[in-house]
């Protein structure tokens, strides 16, 4: 079996060394690096839009130290059962005629359960009929579960490393990140596209930051889509009181993102709705070219669409 992606020693293109470079690199070198980049390889004037719709929320057995879902902590939240497949078709129509592309399902779980993956492929081809892209995330999947999907039409699965691999026994204990490696790769192997990110605020320190997105830049080919999240503080989770990190940080990191994935998309995820308008700004200079649209993510908050409108208007940027 080939190495996993991130571990494969002679693929890797990325020495830690050139992170650490970007990182403290002068801001506007960085800046200026990265508009060139990504210049080369998107039109900077287009944000891609995507829509987020939780399929079975709360109830979840890991125990992810930032998250509402989790049936460890005591966070208020109601779980719910899977929704019916004609309610998220219906979300996702929605979706389309508010000026989403892309349409992803989210699910509490640690793994889906084979007895569900015939209602899931169902709603994956539902919402492809629609003429939207496909997105799921739904935690650890087989070989079998990622075929399936696959063969239903997914275009991207999301699956987190959430940080560095140093950091991350320090957030979640219930899974490994050996584990969401090999879920990865299974995605890989499936012939889906990959969607793997992670959050940043979440108390780590800046080599964290630098180890997380090494692991991502090196994975080989690295993601297609890759999501940072600000962590969304949530009462009664372990990392719910935990520092945010400043906007000019975020916006090093959203930059040295761009330049070490030239190709990838990266989405400015959770987090949007506790930025200022100039530090949102400053992501998409740094290269983000990807958003959640809507008033909602999964459980928290997000700009709903006439505050990203007259956001979008200002900046002269096209969602698409
Ligand atoms: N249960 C599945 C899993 O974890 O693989 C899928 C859903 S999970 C909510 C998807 C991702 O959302 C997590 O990996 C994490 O990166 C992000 N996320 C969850 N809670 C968050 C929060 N409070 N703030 C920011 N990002 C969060
Ligand atoms: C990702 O990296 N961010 C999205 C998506 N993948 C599934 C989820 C963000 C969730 C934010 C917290 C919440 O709304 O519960
Ligand atoms: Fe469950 Fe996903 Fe939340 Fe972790 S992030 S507790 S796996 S829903």
């Amino acid at each position: 079996m080939a190495d996993a992606p991130g571990v494969d020693v002679s693929a890797q293109r990325w020495a830690r060394a050139d992170v650490e470079a970007l990182m403290a690199a002068p801001f506007a070198e960085l800046i200026f690096r990265a508009q060139e980049i990504h210049r080369e390889n998107f039109d900077p004037r287009e944000v891609q839009a995507s829509r987020l719709l939780s399929i079975k929320t709360g109830g979840c057995p890991e125990d992810c130290g930032y998250c509402s879902q989790s049936a460890k902590f005591e966070t208020g939240l109601k779980a719910k059962k899977l929704m019916d497949r004609d309610t998220v078709l219906a979300e996702a129509k929605r979706a389309k005629k508010e000026g989403a592309s892309r349409f992803c399902m989210g699910a509490a779980w640690r793994s889906p359960k084979d007895k569900d993956m015939s209602e899931l492929c169902a709603m994956v081809s539902g919402v492809k009929a629609l003429g939207l892209q496909t997105c799921m995330t739904l935690g650890m999947l087989s070989d079998s579960q990622a075929t399936q999907l696959s063969e239903a039409g997914l275009d991207y699965y999301n699956h987190n490393i959430d940080t560095s691999p140093e950091y991350y026994e320090q957030v979640i204990s219930t899974r490994t990140f050996e584990d969401r490696i090999q879920t990865l790769e299974r995605v890989r192997a499936s012939g889906m596209n990959v969607c793997c990110g992670g959050i940043v605020g979440m108390g780590e320190k800046p080599e964290d930051r630098i180890g997380f997105l090494l692991a991502l830049a090196n994975m080989t080919p690295p993601p297609e889509s890759v999501p940072i999240n600000a962590l969304m503080p949530i009462e009664g989770t372990p990392l719910g009181a935990s520092e945010p990190i400043p906007a000019i940080e975020f916006a090093r990191l959203i930059a040295a993102a761009r330049i070490l994935m030239p190709a990838s998309y990266v989405r400015l995820s959770a987090g949007r709705e506790n930025m200022s308008d100039e530090a949102q700004a400053l992501c998409f200079l740094a290269g983000a070219n990807s958003i959640f649209v809507g008033d909602e993510l999964l459980t928290t908050n997000n700009p709903g669409r006439a505050k990203d409108a007259a956001l979008f208007e200002r900046l002269g940027v096209k969602l698409v």
